[in-house]
């Protein structure tokens, strides 16, 4: 059973419109107009979020929650109201649930890190896939080290799809289950309502790593049932340097606090610390608060245009490119599910990826080259990493063309 998307409209982007939006889009590389094709690492900022920041440090900066003062006051409205911005497009319950973060990485480190000390003996084990990205590997690693646990890896086939027929002997003695809803190296959209009620049948809570999936598609949590899920600000046309943690209230309640500090607490003295209330148990020090509300401003631009419309814009995008690629000679697509969001893996004849990569900058394409920080699918497939072109909303058929050329000509130069 594999995840669906449901398309509400057809409706499409006006994409020379939108494009507009984002300056950055005009840029010349080697004289060349810019062909921006690694979205997968970062997505471009519109506008109206660079708008949205500097207005926050032309007008209100200050601290939050710490002053009586105006400044600090609006600061702080501001601050909040982006995290409501973004309880709401991830359909959380509750505003207190989203945990602001410095990106995907650190939520999930944050949720290996606690829930590894509440609830991991020895004998324990996690459950991750073999589709995911270091980030969902490593904290896991270090919590199982920690903790005498072991990791446990749902395993892959060759189109890069996980196989589901052991999971519910897989999830024997596991505590806790983390993967990915998206796959930043193949793009394969994962079964994940089936592994969340596969999971649950056994009182195991599962942690979505959404970064490659919440600029794509609708994701929410409460029709997901997901226990955590985890996002990057810079994904999803916000910031750099910015993230989210939700997770469900009764969870988040069981954890300890991640880091010490400011913010956190309700009493200090030297003798006992009483911890604050949720979401500040988790966010220690001064937070990124223009940060936050740039990633409001992302949502709320996204939602202007429509997630659906995004959704089928791309698709079309995605079916274009597919059957582009695969016109050319000795072309090999790694990862072949039918179904994938935003990324598209390939090598091409025996030319290794990054001389590949260097010669598509020289015309202005700029993709991304190697294990893209997913070695062990690289190991799967015994290559040493592929060329991904990933892709937004504001990419055209014209750029995919320019990729095609440019992936022709690299194959003379370099075949
Ligand atoms: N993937 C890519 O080029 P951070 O770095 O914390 O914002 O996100 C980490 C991360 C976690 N999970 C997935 C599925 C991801 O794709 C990423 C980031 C980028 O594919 C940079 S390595």
């Amino acid at each position: 059973m594999h995840d669906t998307v449901t398309i509400k409209d057809n409706s499409v982007l006006d994409v020379e419109k939108v494009r507009k939006d984002f300056p950055i889009l005009d840029t010349l590389v080697f004289g060349h107009p810019l062909v921006y094709l690694d979205n997968a690492a970062t997505t471009q900022k519109p506008e109206a979020v660079l708008k949205a920041m500097e207005e926050y440090y032309h007008t209100i900066n200050s601290n939050v929650h710490r002053g009586v003062h105006h400044l600090s006051q609006q600061a702080t409205d501001a601050y909040e109201l982006a995290r409501k911005k973004i309880a709401e497009y991830i359909g959380a319950k509750h505003a207190h649930e989203i945990i602001f973060t410095r990106g995907t990485t650190e939520s999930i480190n944050l949720v290996a890190y606690t829930f590894g000390k509440k609830f991991l003996r020895p004998g324990d084990s996690i459950l991750t896939s073999g589709l995911e990205h270091h980030s969902n590997i490593v904290p896991w690693q270090l919590a199982c080290e920690d903790r005498g646990a072991t990791l446990k890896v749902i395993p892959i086939d060759e189109n890069g799809e996980l196989i589901l027929d052991g999971l519910e002997k897989l999830l024997e003695g596991v505590k806790l289950v983390s993967v990915n809803y998206v796959s930043n190296a193949l793009g394969t959209i994962n079964p994940v309502r089936e592994i969340i009620a596969a999971a649950h049948r056994q009182g195991t809570p599962v942690l979505l790593d959404a970064a490659q999936a919440v600029q794509h598609m609708e994701v929410d949590v409460q029709e997901l049932d997901v226990d955590f899920l985890a996002f990057s600000s810079h994904k999803i046309y916000g910031p750099t340097g910015f993230g989210v943690l939700y997770g469900k209230e009764q969870w988040l309640n069981e954890l300890p606090p991640y880091q010490g500090g400011g913010e956190m607490i309700k009493t200090v003295s030297f003798e006992k610390t009483t911890y604050n209330d949720l979401p500040y148990k988790f966010e220690a020090g001064t937070p990124d608060m223009a940060g936050a509300i740039g990633l409001g401003a992302a949502l709320d631009y996204i939602q202007k245009l429509g997630l659906s419309t995004i959704r089928q814009t791309e698709h079309n995008l995605m079916a274009y490119a597919l059957e582009a690629l695969q016109e050319i000679k000795g072309l090999r697509m790694i990862g072949r599910s039918a179904h994938r969001a935003g990324v598209l893996s390939f090598l091409v004849g025996d030319i290794h990826p990054f001389d590949l990569g260097e010669i598509l900058d020289k015309q202005g394409i700029a993709v991304r080259t190697g294990h893209h920080c997913a070695q062990p699918i690289m190991d799967q497939y015994c290559i040493p990493g592929t060329v991904r072109a990933s892709l937004a909303f504001y990419n055209t058929p014209a750029e995919i063309d320019k990729l095609v050329a440019g992936i022709r000509k690299a194959a003379t130069l370099l075949g």
